[in-house]
Formats: C-alpha cells, sequence, structure tokens
C-alpha cells in the first residue's frame, strides 16, 4: 500500500542522509559539579548504569542511527576516557568506511592552546571533519543520557532546507538559565536565541516552560565551514556555539527547531527522555531510577542498544551460607564479576567487580567497580567510587554528622565516597 511504499522511501532517504554525515562529539567538559566524581575523569568519562559511561549513549545513539563516522574531542583529563574509547568502540576502525577520530584538544595548531569555546573545539578539527567529505555535520555533547534517532532529525534538517537545526525541548522556567533559550514560529523556524539567560523567555501560552536547546546541532557541512572561519577571525567572539555563533546566524539565516519528542527513541505514551546527571544528585537518581520496577529509561531494548566496552567478566556471585547469612539483592542491578556473600543489597546499582561480605546492609546506593564493602557495613544513599575498599564495621548514611566530616555530602542527603576520602590511593579511574 501507498503508506508502507512511502515509510521505506523514507528510511532509504534516512539511510542515505546518515552516511553523508559527520558527527563530532564534544567531550571535553569536566563537569565540575560532579564533585570529586570527576577529579580523575571527564564527564562523559564517568560510569552509569552498572556498565556503561556516560558518553555511551550519545555514541551509541550515533551508531544506531547509521551515523558512524564520529569525532570525539577531548580536553580535560581524558586519559580515562581514551581508554574507554579504545578498549569499547574500536570496532569502528575504519572498515566500511565506518570510524571513531579521536581529536585531543592539546595536539591541534598551537600545542600552547587549548580549546576554547565549543566553537574553537570544533575550528581546530576542521581538517580532519573536512578530510571525511560529509554533507552535514552532527554537532553534539558527550554528557547526557537520552536515546534519539538523529536520523529523523536530519530529515527534517533536510525537508526544511535549513543552514543549521537545534534539537529542543520544553523545561521548567526556573532551570531556563542553564540552558540556550530559544523562541520560534509557528513553522519552527528559530527566530531568538539567548544563551543562559537570567530570565529567560516562557514559550507562548505556558508561563511556566521555556523552549530549550539540547546542544545538538545539524549544520549542512559548508555552512559551518563558513560560520566557523568568520568566528574564528572575530576577536570579540569566546568561540562557542551557544554565546557566539547561533545568536549571529539567527536573524541573518534560516535556522529550525527540532523537537526532541520527534526523534526520541522510547516508548509510546511514555514522556521523552533525557537527563544531564550534571549534579551529584541528578547522577545518584537517574542510577536509582534504573532499579525501579517500570524506570523511565529502558535498557533492555534490543532495537536500541547501548554499546560500551565490556570486561570479560565472572557472572555475579550470590552467596547463602551454612549459617544461614543471605546474600541476596532485590530491586537492583548488578553487572558481572561480583560476589555478594551474606550481606543485604536493596534499590542498588551495582557496577562490576563489586564484593559486599556478611552482615553487610547496602541500600539506595550507586557502588561503582572494584569496590570492596567489608563485613558489618551499612551504606545508604551513597555513590562509592571506583575502587574504593569500605573497611570492615563503617556506617555511611547513618549519622549525618559523620558524614559530613569525611564525605562529601549533598543537599538531598545523598553522600559520595572516593579512596582518598578514606586516605586510599586511587588505582584505576
Ligand atoms: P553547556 O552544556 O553549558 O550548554 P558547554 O559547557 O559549552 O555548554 O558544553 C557543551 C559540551 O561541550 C559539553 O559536552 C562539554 O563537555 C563539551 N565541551 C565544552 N567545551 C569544550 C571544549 N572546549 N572542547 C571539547 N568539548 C567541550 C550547551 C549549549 C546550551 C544548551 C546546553 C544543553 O551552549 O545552549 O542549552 O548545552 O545542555
Ligand atoms: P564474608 O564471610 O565476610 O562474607 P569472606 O570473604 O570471608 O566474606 O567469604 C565469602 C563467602 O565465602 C562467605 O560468605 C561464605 O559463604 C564463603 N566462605 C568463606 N569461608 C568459608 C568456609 N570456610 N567454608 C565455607 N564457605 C566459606
Amino acid at each position: 500500500n501507498a503508506q508502507s511504499a512511502s515509510g521505506e522511501t523514507d528510511l532509504q532517504l534516512i539511510g542515505h542522509l546518515t552516511r553523508q554525515t559527520y558527527a563530532l562529539v564534544l567531550a571535553g567538559g569536566r563537569g565540575s559539579r560532579l564533585k570529586q566524581l570527576t577529579d580523575w575523569r571527564s564527564k562523559p568519562a564517568v560510569p552509569f548504569g552498572g556498565k556503561f559511561r556516560i558518553i555511551d549513549f550519545t555514541l551509541s545513539n550515533c551508531v544506531n542511527s547509521g551515523i558512524r563516522r564520529i569525532g570525539v574531542a577531548t580536553q580535560y583529563k581524558a586519559q580515562s576516557l581514551i581508554r574507554h574509547l579504545q578498549r569499547g568502540w574500536s570496532f569502528l576502525d575504519g572498515r566500511f568506511d565506518e570510524y571513531i577520530d579521536i581529536m585531543p584538544a592539546q595536539q591541534q595548531i598551537d600545542e600552547s592552546k587549548w580549546y576554547q569555546g565549543t566553537a574553537d573545539a570544533v575550528f581546530q578539527n576542521l581538517d580532519m571533519i573536512r578530510r571525511a567529505r560529509p554533507e552535514y555535520v552532527v554537532i553534539l555533547s558527550g554528557d547526557h543520557i537520552y536515546k534519539m534517532d538523529y536520523g529523523r532529525m536530519l530529515a527534517e534538517h533536510v525537508s526544511t532546507r535549513s543552514d543549521l537545526t537545534i534539537a529542543c525541548l520544553d523545561v521548567p522556567i526556573k532551570e531556563a538559565s542553564g540552558f540556550g533559550v530559544m523562541s520560534i514560529d509557528e513553522t519552527g523556524r528559530v527566530t531568538g536565541f539567548q544563551e543562559k539567560p537570567e530570565n529567560p523567555e516562557p514559550m507562548p501560552g505556558h508561563p511556566d516552560r521555556a523552549l530549550a536547546s539540547m546542544g545538538i546541532y545539524i549544520f549542512n557541512a559548508h555552512f559551518l565551514y563558513e560560520q566557523l572561519l568568520r568566528d574564528e577571525t572575530d576577536p570579540r567572539s569566546s568561540h562557542d556555539f551557544g554565546k557566539d555563533i547561533i545568536p549571529y546566524c539567527v536573524p541573518r539565516y534560516h535556522l529550525q527547531s527540532h523537537n526532541f519528542a520527534d526523534s526520541s527513541v522510547g516508548e509510546a505514551g511514555k514522556p521523552p527522555y533525557w537527563r544531564d546527571v550534571g549534579t551529584i544528585d541528578a547522577y545518584w537518581e537517574a542510577n536509582i531510577d534504573l532499579t525501579h520496577v517500570i524506570p523511565e529509561l529502558n535498557l533492555y531494548d534490543e532495537d536500541w542498544p547501548i554499546w560500551t566496552a565490556q570486561e570479560q567478566l565472572p557472572p555475579t556471585k550470590f552467596v547463602f551460607d551454612d549459617n544461614d547469612r543471605r546474600g541476596i539483592a532485590v530491586d537492583s542491578l548488578t553487572a558481572g564479576g561480583s560476589v555478594i556473600s551474606g550481606a543485604t543489597v536493596r534499590r542498588t546499582m551495582l557496577f562490576s567487580r563489586v564484593r559486599v561480605n556478611s552482615y553487610s546492609v547496602v541500600e539506595d546506593s550507586v557502588i561503582l567497580p572494584g569496590v570492596e564493602i567489608g563485613r558489618d557495613c551499612t551504606i545508604r544513599r551513597a555513590i562509592i567510587d571506583r575502587g574504593t575498599e569500605i573497611p570492615p564495621g563503617t556506617e555511611i548514611g547513618v549519622d549525618p554528622v559523620a558524614d559530613r566530616l569525611r564525605f562529601t555530602v549533598t543537599e538531598n542527603g545523598v553522600i559520595l565516597v572516593t579512596p582518598e576520602m578514606l586516605g586510599q590511593e586511587v588505582h584505576s579511574i
């Protein structure tokens, strides 16, 4: 029938467009609101969801959308990120013209000059992008958790004949000053853009919502090159997309908005999922949400797999021994290589290679890879960073005064524990 025939044509068209696209993932940010979680690694390299790192979501979106020529611009403490990309993403090794280019800041042009704004990060890698001869360039951030089909956004970008398309979602107005805030006309064309305004403009008819840029841009490649070259010679520019390039382009060119709801990948009837996980509280909450009976984010969708570096690990073992000490975990996720012996784990995200020993109770917590929890510990509402050894008998989340003396405690009472806070060396990041 006519409908399925046109659906097929759409898919063919999108497949054609994604093959002409280069994706550049900005992965240089520290994410300083994540406190000590980003002392040794950049935000995109922070572990998330038991097996993944934050950047895996953006990269999986690329691969699942059919965009397989990808650059990753790194900057702040990139070692852990680069190692992860080499271990997990090297299947894009250039065969079939599918690849990941790692673009470390300090190796380009002038060694003393790190990237300035986000536009400068792209400008410094322009040669690498040009060599791929793309028609379209997607600029992404490696900082967010979401599932999105960039192909659908690309199709809209092409059908509206735009120079630049910006993905957006509506956010509560009180959070809007952390974003680029846009106004659009009835055709979706962008008519105004303010980066992180103090008084964000509400959406027409919705005084409590604002239209926020997600920092996801699709440029016609030649238009991008022109704009970057122009911007780079402007002495007043801070060389940032949100601060400089987009405000300059709004009155001069065709900028289109793309509604995230139209390309978000999720179950029908569920609100589109997008999280910044930029603070300790948001990070804890997004991980704990995955332990709920029906989480907001579905990691089990085989049509949209999240790819990552998989360690070769034995299965997790639960030991229920002769003395009736039960090793159990309920409402929890556990990655491979862990042993839960004679301990109780509830509503907790356990990453790989975790040990929880007898008489210990762990609740509402996020336990990163390689953590060892000794006997007789009580741990509640905590994030325990990679490789921390929790000595026997430790209490975390029991006495707020004692917690504040040793650990980082958030407004919402989430406790961050790192090896250094316990006087231990950091062995792995
Ligand atoms: P922010 O996220 O606040 O706002 P920014 O700090 O520039 O903008 O970071 C954007 C992305 O680029 C992040 O992923 C960061 O890690 C990375 N990054 C920053 N500087 C970099 C550099 N020099 N080199 C490599 N990577 C770098 C942006 C937009 C807003 C929009 C929000 C949505 O400016 O308009 O609303 O994203 O989150
Ligand atoms: P913990 O006893 O604190 O849980 P251990 O590392 O001592 O941690 O032991 C892990 C698990 O291995 C124990 O829970 C127990 O089930 C099992 N185990 C340890 N020692 C023995 C033993 N001597 N005989 C049988 N099982 C044992």
